[in-house]
């Protein structure tokens, strides 16, 4: 389903609106590319917030590289202030050297553990695209905005067991 498909579903569900008043989300965001990151960020806000989610439950916070993120994100499932999910946030640019692969590979691998470990969702917004201009087009350019999708997706799976 397309990202503006996703938005309007989600948007004309009464159920989804009435709960998501009651949400905490914490978004992590790597500082590495952020001029895309901080684009993803922005939409991920925007999308929270017309979806009913107070700005003031959504806490940001920032780390080096996307290899943090799993840091990060664990430290958040950790902490007492009882997230209902987190989003992290990242974008890894190939280069010419297999550092992207091993980035991509162990941020992947990192946050697919925290979500088996922990009973709070942990939603993957990291971009892995082969050069900026595809970055650029899925961070609020001509392809939408993978933040605003990332919002959705932590709504739907915050409330995952209430319906
Ligand atoms: C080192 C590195 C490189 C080469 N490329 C990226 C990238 O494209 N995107 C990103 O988020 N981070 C990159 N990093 C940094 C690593 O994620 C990490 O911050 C460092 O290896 C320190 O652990």
């Amino acid at each position: 389903m397309a990202t503006v498909d996703r938005i309007e579903q989600l948007l004309v569900s009464e159920d989804h609106l009435a709960n998501a008043g009651r949400l905490k989300i914490g978004i992590v965001v790597a500082q590495w590319n952020s001029d895309i990151t901080h684009g993803l960020r922005d939409g991920a806000v925007q999308t929270l917030v017309d979806n009913n989610v107070p700005k003031s439950a959504i806490d940001i916070h920032q780390v080096p590289g996307s290899f943090e993120l799993i840091y990060g994100a664990h430290q958040l499932l950790q902490s007492p202030n009882r997230y209902n999910a987190i989003i992290v946030i990242g974008s890894v640019i190939r280069g010419e050297t297999a550092h992207f692969d091993y980035v991509c590979s162990g941020v992947t691998q990192g946050i697919k553990d925290l979500n088996i470990k922990y009973n709070i969702p942990t939603i993957f917004c990291v971009l892995t695209d082969d050069n900026r201009q595809q970055s650029i087009d899925r961070s609020g350019g001509k392809l939408g905005n993978k933040g605003s999708e990332a919002a959705i997706a932590a709504i739907e799976m915050a409330l995952f067991n209430r319906f």
